[in-house]
């Protein structure tokens, strides 16, 4: 079966462990904790064999995290819709991203839209779209487009 490696990558607090619970917890996964602080779920999609990799701490991209990128076919970026800092910040991420391990693709969760306070700006959104991202509002808690985000990435790589 064929294995791809992908990294959720985020700002501190956004869901990403949120957002891949939910998605593993319906489908069978085998969890490993590293002793570097990463979280690997590996499940099974579509006859591709995901192998899911979430950072733990503050910063999942320091230069010394950055480290954690090699490898993955692709990342789904993860903000939280009610901080507009976690929104705009992906760029800066990407260009982290993008630097490591090159162009690959990548789906934008802009998560948390179960909640009423929503901050996402139509310049960050136009710019997304001008990237050619696949930009997802999801919700883990609710459990809203947290499948078609994985799916999408999957058919993607
Ligand atoms: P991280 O892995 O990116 O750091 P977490 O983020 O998945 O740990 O989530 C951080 C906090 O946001 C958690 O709250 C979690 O329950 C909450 N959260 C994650 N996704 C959603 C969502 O879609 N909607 C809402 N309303 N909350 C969400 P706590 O309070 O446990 O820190
Ligand atoms: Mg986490």
């Amino acid at each position: 079966m064929d294995k791809k490696k992908i990294c959720m990558v985020g700002d501190f607090s956004v869901g990403k462990t949120s957002l891949t619970q939910k998605f593993v917890n319906n489908v069978f996964s085998e969890k490993y904790l590293t002793t570097i602080g990463v979280k690997i779920d590996t499940v099974e999609v579509e006859s591709t064999k995901l192998i899911i990799w979430d950072v733990a701490g503050r910063d999942s991209l320091s230069p010394i995290n950055a480290s954690y990128l090699v490898g993955a076919a692709g990342v789904i970026l993860v903000a939280d819709g009610t901080r507009e800092s976690t929104v705009s910040g992906l760029l800066d991420i990407w260009a982290v991203v993008e630097k490591r391990i090159g162009s690959v693709p990548c789906v934008v969760a802009l998560n948390k839209c179960d909640l009423p306070d929503w901050h996402v700006s139509e310049s960050n959104l136009d710019e997304f779209a001008s990237r050619d991202w696949s930009v997802f509002q999801t919700s883990a808690k609710k459990g809203h487009d947290v499948e078609t985000l994985f799916h999408t990435l999957v058919a993607k790589i």
